[in-house]
Protein backbone atom coordinates (compact mmCIF):
# COMPACT_ATOMS: atom_id res chain seq x y z
CA UNK A 1 0.00 0.00 0.00
CA UNK A 2 1.29 3.16 -1.40
CA UNK A 3 0.27 6.29 0.02
CA UNK A 4 2.10 9.52 0.88
CA UNK A 5 2.15 12.60 2.63
CA UNK A 6 2.55 15.79 0.68
CA UNK A 7 2.21 19.37 2.32
CA UNK A 8 1.59 23.13 0.66
CA UNK A 9 1.19 26.21 1.80
CA UNK A 10 -2.17 26.19 0.49
CA UNK A 11 -4.48 23.69 -1.27
CA UNK A 12 -3.48 24.30 -5.15
CA UNK A 13 0.36 24.36 -3.61
CA UNK A 14 -0.26 21.00 -2.20
CA UNK A 15 -1.59 19.36 -5.53
CA UNK A 16 0.93 20.82 -8.08
CA UNK A 17 3.05 19.32 -5.57
CA UNK A 18 1.55 16.10 -5.18
CA UNK A 19 1.29 16.05 -9.28
CA UNK A 20 5.35 17.01 -9.55
CA UNK A 21 6.43 14.50 -7.43
CA UNK A 22 3.83 11.43 -8.06
CA UNK A 23 2.58 12.73 -11.35
CA UNK A 24 -0.87 13.11 -13.25
CA UNK A 25 -2.00 9.72 -11.75
CA UNK A 26 -1.59 10.54 -8.41
CA UNK A 27 -4.96 10.55 -6.67
CA UNK A 28 -6.35 12.38 -3.24
CA UNK A 29 -6.97 9.99 -0.50
CA UNK A 30 -7.67 12.44 2.20
CA UNK A 31 -6.68 16.06 3.48
CA UNK A 32 -5.47 17.82 6.43
CA UNK A 33 -5.19 21.59 6.76
CA UNK A 34 -3.91 23.92 9.83
CA UNK A 35 -3.08 27.42 9.85
CA UNK A 36 0.45 26.73 8.88
CA UNK A 37 -1.29 24.86 5.46
CA UNK A 38 -2.22 22.03 3.50
CA UNK A 39 -1.40 18.38 3.74
CA UNK A 40 -2.63 15.45 1.59
CA UNK A 41 -2.47 11.64 1.21
CA UNK A 42 -1.66 10.49 -2.06
CA UNK A 43 -1.43 7.39 -3.87
CA UNK A 44 -0.52 6.47 -7.27
CA UNK A 45 -1.88 2.81 -6.80
CA UNK A 46 -5.85 2.46 -7.30
CA UNK A 47 -7.06 0.18 -4.74
CA UNK A 48 -8.16 -3.15 -5.79
CA UNK A 49 -11.42 -3.04 -3.21
CA UNK A 50 -13.24 -1.24 -0.70
CA UNK A 51 -11.49 -2.82 2.11
CA UNK A 52 -8.50 -1.39 0.54
CA UNK A 53 -9.41 1.99 -0.10
CA UNK A 54 -10.71 1.52 3.84
CA UNK A 55 -6.98 0.40 4.74
CA UNK A 56 -5.46 3.04 3.09
CA UNK A 57 -8.04 5.90 4.15
CA UNK A 58 -6.73 4.68 7.83
CA UNK A 59 -3.16 5.19 6.59
CA UNK A 60 -4.11 8.54 5.36
CA UNK A 61 -5.32 9.52 9.06
CA UNK A 62 -2.12 8.08 10.32
CA UNK A 63 0.13 10.17 8.58
CA UNK A 64 -2.08 12.96 8.96
CA UNK A 65 -1.77 12.73 13.01
CA UNK A 66 0.62 15.10 13.73
CA UNK A 67 -1.16 17.82 11.64
CA UNK A 68 -4.23 19.69 13.60
CA UNK A 69 -7.35 18.65 11.83
CA UNK A 70 -9.77 21.61 10.73
CA UNK A 71 -13.74 21.33 11.86
CA UNK A 72 -14.87 17.77 11.41
CA UNK A 73 -18.17 18.12 11.54
CA UNK A 74 -21.07 18.59 8.49
CA UNK A 75 -18.14 18.85 6.13
CA UNK A 76 -16.30 15.82 5.98
CA UNK A 77 -19.53 13.30 6.52
CA UNK A 78 -20.76 15.19 3.30
CA UNK A 79 -17.02 14.91 1.40
CA UNK A 80 -17.30 11.06 1.98
CA UNK A 81 -21.18 10.79 1.09
CA UNK A 82 -20.52 12.45 -2.51
CA UNK A 83 -17.18 10.57 -3.37
CA UNK A 84 -19.21 7.03 -1.67
CA UNK A 85 -21.90 8.20 -4.30
CA UNK A 86 -19.53 8.59 -7.13
CA UNK A 87 -17.65 5.24 -6.29
CA UNK A 88 -20.82 3.03 -5.29
CA UNK A 89 -22.19 4.12 -9.08
CA UNK A 90 -18.83 2.99 -11.05
CA UNK A 91 -16.52 6.22 -11.00
CA UNK A 92 -13.05 5.58 -10.43
CA UNK A 93 -11.44 6.78 -6.94
CA UNK A 94 -9.15 9.56 -8.75
CA UNK A 95 -12.81 11.10 -10.66
CA UNK A 96 -14.57 10.84 -7.10
CA UNK A 97 -12.28 12.85 -5.52
CA UNK A 98 -11.38 15.18 -8.05
CA UNK A 99 -15.38 16.20 -8.79
CA UNK A 100 -15.67 16.55 -5.11
CA UNK A 101 -12.71 18.68 -4.68
CA UNK A 102 -14.60 21.01 -7.08
CA UNK A 103 -17.81 20.74 -5.54
CA UNK A 104 -16.18 21.74 -2.06
CA UNK A 105 -14.70 24.68 -3.95
CA UNK A 106 -18.26 26.19 -4.52
CA UNK A 107 -19.18 28.06 -1.42
CA UNK A 108 -21.97 28.86 0.13
CA UNK A 109 -23.89 25.68 -1.49
CA UNK A 110 -25.43 22.13 -0.12
CA UNK A 111 -22.72 20.13 -0.96
CA UNK A 112 -25.13 17.66 -2.90
CA UNK A 113 -26.32 20.53 -4.88
CA UNK A 114 -22.11 21.74 -5.21
CA UNK A 115 -21.83 18.23 -6.44
CA UNK A 116 -24.81 18.07 -8.73
CA UNK A 117 -23.88 20.93 -10.58
CA UNK A 118 -20.04 19.94 -11.03
CA UNK A 119 -20.99 16.57 -12.17
CA UNK A 120 -23.98 18.17 -14.61
CA UNK A 121 -21.20 20.00 -15.89
CA UNK A 122 -18.48 17.24 -16.98
CA UNK A 123 -20.01 16.22 -19.99
CA UNK A 124 -21.31 18.16 -22.75
CA UNK A 125 -24.90 17.54 -24.74
CA UNK A 126 -24.64 16.99 -28.58
CA UNK A 127 -25.74 19.48 -30.03
CA UNK A 128 -28.45 18.81 -33.49
CA UNK A 129 -29.09 21.89 -35.01
CA UNK A 130 -31.15 22.26 -37.95
CA UNK A 131 -29.16 21.87 -41.33
CA UNK A 132 -31.51 23.96 -43.61
CA UNK A 133 -31.28 22.98 -47.13
CA UNK A 134 -29.32 19.49 -46.41
CA UNK A 135 -30.15 16.68 -45.17
CA UNK A 136 -28.00 14.96 -41.93
CA UNK A 137 -27.19 11.03 -41.80
CA UNK A 138 -27.23 10.25 -38.45
CA UNK A 139 -25.60 6.97 -38.31
CA UNK A 140 -25.64 4.95 -35.26
CA UNK A 141 -22.37 3.04 -34.63
CA UNK A 142 -21.31 0.43 -32.11
CA UNK A 143 -20.71 -3.07 -31.12
CA UNK A 144 -23.06 -5.62 -31.80
CA UNK A 145 -26.06 -5.68 -29.28
CA UNK A 146 -25.12 -2.03 -27.96
CA UNK A 147 -28.86 -0.96 -28.64
CA UNK A 148 -28.36 0.55 -32.36
CA UNK A 149 -31.46 -1.14 -33.98
CA UNK A 150 -33.67 0.04 -30.80
CA UNK A 151 -32.06 3.50 -30.57
CA UNK A 152 -32.77 4.24 -34.12
CA UNK A 153 -36.30 3.08 -33.90
CA UNK A 154 -36.76 5.33 -30.95
CA UNK A 155 -35.59 8.68 -32.10
CA UNK A 156 -37.33 8.06 -35.68
CA UNK A 157 -40.80 7.50 -33.87
CA UNK A 158 -39.72 10.72 -32.01
CA UNK A 159 -38.61 12.75 -35.14
CA UNK A 160 -41.69 11.75 -36.72
CA UNK A 161 -43.84 12.39 -33.80
CA UNK A 162 -42.42 15.99 -33.97
CA UNK A 163 -43.20 16.36 -37.62
CA UNK A 164 -39.26 16.04 -38.99
CA UNK A 165 -39.29 14.47 -42.44
CA UNK A 166 -36.83 11.26 -41.85
CA UNK A 167 -35.82 8.21 -43.73
CA UNK A 168 -34.06 4.86 -42.66
CA UNK A 169 -31.38 3.00 -44.20
CA UNK A 170 -29.14 0.21 -42.63
CA UNK A 171 -25.81 -1.32 -43.93
CA UNK A 172 -26.23 -5.16 -43.68
CA UNK A 173 -23.62 -7.79 -43.71
CA UNK A 174 -25.67 -10.11 -45.63
CA UNK A 175 -26.86 -12.15 -42.73
CA UNK A 176 -30.09 -13.61 -43.14
CA UNK A 177 -32.93 -11.82 -40.68
CA UNK A 178 -29.99 -9.39 -39.20
CA UNK A 179 -31.94 -6.53 -40.78
CA UNK A 180 -35.63 -7.72 -39.61
CA UNK A 181 -35.90 -5.37 -36.55
CA UNK A 182 -34.66 -2.44 -38.21
CA UNK A 183 -37.17 -3.48 -41.65
CA UNK A 184 -40.27 -4.10 -39.15
CA UNK A 185 -39.66 -0.82 -37.38
CA UNK A 186 -39.91 1.07 -40.94
CA UNK A 187 -43.11 -1.54 -41.77
CA UNK A 188 -44.59 0.46 -38.43
CA UNK A 189 -43.77 3.76 -39.71
CA UNK A 190 -45.14 3.42 -42.96
CA UNK A 191 -41.23 4.37 -44.19
CA UNK A 192 -38.98 2.75 -46.64
CA UNK A 193 -36.05 1.31 -45.60
CA UNK A 194 -33.15 1.33 -47.57
CA UNK A 195 -30.52 -1.94 -47.12
CA UNK A 196 -26.98 -1.69 -47.88
CA UNK A 197 -25.45 -5.47 -48.63
CA UNK A 198 -21.58 -6.08 -48.06
CA UNK A 199 -21.34 -4.89 -52.19
CA UNK A 200 -23.67 -2.12 -52.65
CA UNK A 201 -22.93 1.31 -53.29
CA UNK A 202 -23.45 3.26 -50.63
CA UNK A 203 -23.56 6.97 -51.34
CA UNK A 204 -25.28 10.56 -51.51
CA UNK A 205 -27.52 9.30 -54.29
CA UNK A 206 -28.18 5.91 -53.71
CA UNK A 207 -29.07 7.04 -49.92
CA UNK A 208 -31.29 9.56 -51.36
CA UNK A 209 -29.40 12.92 -50.06
CA UNK A 210 -29.98 15.28 -49.98
CA UNK A 211 -33.63 15.00 -49.39
CA UNK A 212 -35.23 14.59 -45.85
CA UNK A 213 -34.11 16.60 -42.66
CA UNK A 214 -32.31 13.18 -41.71
CA UNK A 215 -31.15 9.77 -42.66
CA UNK A 216 -30.99 7.20 -39.84
CA UNK A 217 -28.42 5.06 -40.91
CA UNK A 218 -28.26 1.59 -38.94
CA UNK A 219 -25.12 -0.40 -38.72
CA UNK A 220 -23.97 -4.03 -38.66
CA UNK A 221 -21.83 -3.91 -35.41
CA UNK A 222 -19.38 -5.08 -37.25
CA UNK A 223 -16.94 -2.07 -36.13
CA UNK A 224 -13.74 -2.29 -38.46
CA UNK A 225 -16.27 -3.41 -41.23
CA UNK A 226 -19.04 -0.06 -40.29
CA UNK A 227 -15.98 2.18 -39.78
CA UNK A 228 -14.57 1.26 -43.38
CA UNK A 229 -17.86 1.93 -45.00
CA UNK A 230 -18.94 5.01 -43.24
CA UNK A 231 -15.04 6.65 -44.18
CA UNK A 232 -15.82 6.31 -47.63
CA UNK A 233 -19.43 7.66 -47.09
CA UNK A 234 -18.32 10.70 -45.75
CA UNK A 235 -15.72 11.20 -48.29
CA UNK A 236 -18.94 11.23 -50.67
CA UNK A 237 -21.13 13.65 -48.48
CA UNK A 238 -18.49 16.11 -49.01
CA UNK A 239 -19.55 17.45 -52.41
CA UNK A 240 -23.27 16.82 -51.78
CA UNK A 241 -25.89 18.55 -49.50
CA UNK A 242 -25.65 16.14 -46.82
CA UNK A 243 -23.50 15.68 -43.77
CA UNK A 244 -22.09 12.90 -41.47
CA UNK A 245 -23.05 12.60 -38.19
CA UNK A 246 -21.72 9.57 -36.22
CA UNK A 247 -23.32 8.51 -32.94
CA UNK A 248 -21.16 6.31 -30.85
CA UNK A 249 -23.81 3.47 -29.26
CA UNK A 250 -22.72 2.28 -25.69
CA UNK A 251 -24.25 -0.33 -23.78
CA UNK A 252 -23.61 1.21 -20.11
CA UNK A 253 -23.70 -2.66 -18.86
CA UNK A 254 -20.79 -3.40 -21.49
CA UNK A 255 -17.21 -3.48 -20.58
CA UNK A 256 -14.66 -0.49 -20.42
CA UNK A 257 -12.19 -2.24 -23.22
CA UNK A 258 -15.54 -2.16 -25.67
CA UNK A 259 -16.05 1.47 -24.90
CA UNK A 260 -12.34 2.38 -25.59
CA UNK A 261 -12.36 -0.04 -28.64
CA UNK A 262 -14.85 1.81 -30.08
CA UNK A 263 -12.94 5.47 -29.65
CA UNK A 264 -10.43 4.48 -31.13
CA UNK A 265 -11.63 2.82 -34.27
CA UNK A 266 -14.27 5.91 -34.40
CA UNK A 267 -11.74 8.07 -34.12
CA UNK A 268 -11.47 8.64 -38.11
CA UNK A 269 -15.24 9.25 -38.32
CA UNK A 270 -16.98 12.82 -37.69
CA UNK A 271 -18.38 11.68 -34.49
CA UNK A 272 -21.37 14.15 -33.02
CA UNK A 273 -21.77 12.73 -30.15
CA UNK A 274 -22.79 9.32 -28.26
CA UNK A 275 -25.81 7.66 -27.54
CA UNK A 276 -25.84 6.08 -23.59
CA UNK A 277 -28.22 2.78 -23.72
CA UNK A 278 -29.21 -0.22 -21.22
CA UNK A 279 -28.35 2.58 -18.46
CA UNK A 280 -31.11 0.36 -16.52
CA UNK A 281 -28.99 -2.94 -16.76
CA UNK A 282 -25.93 -1.63 -15.02
CA UNK A 283 -25.73 -0.81 -11.02
CA UNK A 284 -22.44 1.11 -12.23
CA UNK A 285 -24.04 3.61 -14.67
CA UNK A 286 -21.72 6.06 -14.38
CA UNK A 287 -18.53 4.22 -15.27
CA UNK A 288 -20.08 4.55 -19.03
CA UNK A 289 -20.08 8.89 -18.30
CA UNK A 290 -16.51 8.60 -17.28
CA UNK A 291 -15.09 7.27 -20.20
CA UNK A 292 -17.51 9.67 -22.52
CA UNK A 293 -15.99 12.53 -20.29
CA UNK A 294 -12.35 11.54 -20.66
CA UNK A 295 -12.58 11.13 -24.36
CA UNK A 296 -14.25 14.50 -24.30
CA UNK A 297 -16.74 13.72 -26.29
CA UNK A 298 -20.65 14.78 -26.13
CA UNK A 299 -23.71 12.95 -25.25
CA UNK A 300 -26.88 12.82 -27.39
CA UNK A 301 -29.15 10.85 -25.86
CA UNK A 302 -30.08 8.15 -23.08
CA UNK A 303 -31.77 5.12 -22.80
CA UNK A 304 -32.84 3.08 -19.69
CA UNK A 305 -35.75 0.57 -21.24
CA UNK A 306 -36.98 -0.84 -24.18
CA UNK A 307 -39.48 1.41 -24.92
CA UNK A 308 -40.06 2.55 -27.96
CA UNK A 309 -41.77 6.52 -26.78
CA UNK A 310 -40.59 6.08 -23.14
CA UNK A 311 -37.05 5.50 -22.97
CA UNK A 312 -34.66 7.82 -24.81
CA UNK A 313 -34.52 10.94 -23.63
CA UNK A 314 -32.18 13.71 -24.65
CA UNK A 315 -29.10 14.14 -22.39
CA UNK A 316 -29.13 17.26 -20.16
CA UNK A 317 -26.17 17.77 -17.50
CA UNK A 318 -29.13 17.29 -14.76
CA UNK A 319 -29.62 13.75 -15.91
CA UNK A 320 -25.97 13.33 -16.29
CA UNK A 321 -25.70 14.12 -12.37
CA UNK A 322 -28.56 12.26 -11.12
CA UNK A 323 -26.63 9.07 -13.01
CA UNK A 324 -23.40 10.34 -11.21
CA UNK A 325 -25.31 10.79 -7.95
CA UNK A 326 -28.59 8.92 -7.87
CA UNK A 327 -27.44 5.97 -10.09
CA UNK A 328 -29.92 6.58 -12.53
CA UNK A 329 -31.82 9.14 -15.19
CA UNK A 330 -34.80 9.96 -13.20
N1 LIG B 1 -33.20 -2.85 -20.95
C1 LIG B 1 -32.80 -2.25 -22.07
N2 LIG B 1 -32.71 -2.97 -23.20
C2 LIG B 1 -32.28 -2.35 -24.31
C3 LIG B 1 -31.93 -0.98 -24.35
N3 LIG B 1 -31.53 -0.68 -25.60
C4 LIG B 1 -31.62 -1.80 -26.31
N4 LIG B 1 -32.08 -2.83 -25.57
C5 LIG B 1 -32.29 -4.24 -25.93
O1 LIG B 1 -31.03 -4.78 -26.28
C6 LIG B 1 -31.16 -5.74 -27.31
C7 LIG B 1 -30.25 -5.36 -28.46
O2 LIG B 1 -30.71 -4.14 -29.01
P1 LIG B 1 -30.54 -3.83 -30.55
O3 LIG B 1 -31.08 -2.46 -30.80
O4 LIG B 1 -31.07 -4.93 -31.39
O5 LIG B 1 -28.96 -3.82 -30.63
P2 LIG B 1 -28.06 -3.65 -31.93
O6 LIG B 1 -26.90 -2.82 -31.51
O7 LIG B 1 -28.86 -3.16 -33.08
O8 LIG B 1 -27.58 -5.15 -32.18
P3 LIG B 1 -27.03 -5.81 -33.55
O9 LIG B 1 -27.95 -5.39 -34.65
O10 LIG B 1 -27.04 -7.26 -33.26
O11 LIG B 1 -25.63 -5.29 -33.74
C8 LIG B 1 -32.64 -5.75 -27.68
O12 LIG B 1 -33.25 -6.81 -27.01
C9 LIG B 1 -33.15 -4.42 -27.17
O13 LIG B 1 -34.53 -4.46 -26.82
C10 LIG B 1 -32.05 -0.23 -23.11
O14 LIG B 1 -31.74 0.96 -23.01
N5 LIG B 1 -32.48 -0.92 -22.00
MG1 LIG C 1 -29.24 -3.97 -34.95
Amino acid sequence: MNVHKITGKNMRDALERAQEVHGAAAVVLGQSEDTEGVALAVTTTAPASRSELERMRRRADELFKDVARIDETATSTETSEVEERLLSHGCTLGFAAAAWQEAASLEGRHPLDAAAEVLGNKLQVAKLPKLPGKTRVLAMLGHSGAGKTLSLAKLSARLVRAERRVALAGLSDGRVGATAPLEAHGALLGTEVKLFGPGAALNASTLGAPGPEAILLDTTGDIEEDVARLSELEKDLASSGAVLDVQLVLGANQQAESWAALFEAASVLPVGGCVVTKLDETRRPATVLESICEENLPVAFLSAGSDLTRDLVRATPDAFADIFLLGRAS
